[in-house]
C-alpha cells in the first residue's frame, strides 16, 4: 500500500500511472498538455481508463534536452497541475528534480515527487519530501539528460543500477524519508543502450530485492523504436505492451505510461496469466 494525501494506492496489483507532460518538447506528448483545460480533460480520461495515479511534469528529460529554469518550470506546471487537481481525485506525482518546483507543486495539490535524479541534482529535494511526509520515486540515470546517451557504459548494468538505488534509498532515509514512502525505478532509457534496457527489464526481480516498490517507465521509449528498426514514436504501442508485460512478470508495481486504457488491459491480462488473484 502506498499512502498519500489523496488516499492510498494498493500495490498488491500493478498500478498504472498516466503521464501528462506540460512541456512544449517532450518526446512523445510534447505540446499536448500545455493548456490547463485540455490537460484536465486528458487526466480525467486517464482516470476513467484505469490510471491509479498520474505523473505531471514540466521539464522534458528526453535525451539531449536542455534544463529549464525553476521559474519557467513552475510557470508551465502550476496552472496545469491545479486544473488536473480540480478534475481528478487520484494521487498526482510531480516529475521534477528541483525542490523549489516540488514545494510549489505540493502546495498546488501534488501528492508525491518523482525525481529522475534521485535527489542528486538538488539535495534539498529529499529533505522536502521528508518534511512534507510525501512519497518519492528515486530513479537511476547515468549522467544528465544532456549527456546521458553519448556513450552509456557499465561493467554490470543490473548490479550497478541496484547499488545506485540502494545508495539513493539510504540517502533518502538519512534525509528523513520513511522507508514506506520510497519507490525505486531503473530509469529505462536514461543513460542506457538498448541492450542495457533489455537486461534491466529481464532482471527487474534483482532490483525488487531492494524491498522498495518498483516503478518502471518504458512507454513509447526510443529503445522500442530501435528494436523495431527505427519505428516512430506513434507506432510503439504494441512494443510498449510487450515491455510492460515483461516488467509486470518480473515485479514492477507501478507502470508509467501514456496509453492508459490499452496498458491497463495489458496489465490485467498479464497478471491473470501469471496466476495472480483478480483485482
Ligand atoms: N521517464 C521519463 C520521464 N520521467 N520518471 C520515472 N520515474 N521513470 C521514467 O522512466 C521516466 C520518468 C521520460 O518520458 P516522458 O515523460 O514521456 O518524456 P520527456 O522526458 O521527454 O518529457
Amino acid at each position: 500500500m502506498l499512502e498519500t494525501r489523496s488516499g492510498a494506492v494498493s500495490l498488491s496489483h500493478v498500478a498504472v500511472m498516466g503521464i501528462l507532460n506540460a512541456t512544449p518538447d517532450s518526446f512523445s506528448d510534447g505540446g499536448a498538455h500545455l493548456d490547463p483545460a485540455r490537460a484536465a480533460d486528458a487526466a480525467a480520461r486517464m482516470v476513467a481508463e484505469g490510471a491509479a495515479l498520474l505523473d505531471v511534469g514540466a521539464e522534458s528529460t528526453r535525451p539531449g534536452a536542455e534544463p529549464v529554469l525553476a521559474v519557467e518550470e513552475r510557470r508551465r506546471l502550476l496552472p496545469v497541475l491545479r486544473a488536473i487537481r480540480a478534475a481528478v481525485r487520484v494521487p498526482i506525482a510531480v516529475d521534477t528534480t528541483k525542490a523549489e518546483v516540488a514545494a510549489a507543486a505540493l502546495d498546488a495539490g501534488a501528492d508525491l515527487v518523482n525525481d529522475v535524479s534521485a535527489g542528486r541534482f538538488d539535495p534539498e529535494l529529499l529533505r522536502l519530501c521528508a518534511a512534507a511526509r510525501v512519497p518519492v520515486v528515486l530513479m537511476h540515470m547515468q549522467g544528465t539528460p544532456v549527456t546521458m546517451q553519448r556513450a552509456p557504459c557499465y561493467t554490470d548494468v543490473v548490479a550497478e543500477v541496484q547499488a545506485f538505488l540502494a545508495e539513493r534509498a539510504a540517502a533518502a532515509r538519512a534525509a528523513g524519508v520513511a522507508p514506506a514512502a520510497i519507490l525505486v525505478d531503473p530509469g529505462i532509457g536514461f543513460g542506457k543502450t538498448t541492450a542495457h534496457n533489455c537486461a534491466l527489464l529481464r532482471h527487474l526481480d534483482d532490483l525488487a530485492l531492494l524491498g522498495y516498490p518498483l516503478v518502471v517507465g518504458v512507454s513509447r521509449k526510443g529503445f522500442l523504436g530501435e528494436l523495431l528498426g527505427g519505428r516512430a514514436v506513434g507506432g510503439r504501442l504494441f512494443a510498449t505492451a510487450a515491455a510492460v508485460t515483461l516488467a509486470v512478470s518480473r515485479g514492477a508495481r507501478i507502470v508509467r505510461v501514456h496509453d492508459v486504457g490499452a496498458i491497463r488491459d495489458v496489465v490485467t491480462v498479464a497478471e491473470a496469466l501469471l496466476g495472480r488473484d483478480p483485482a
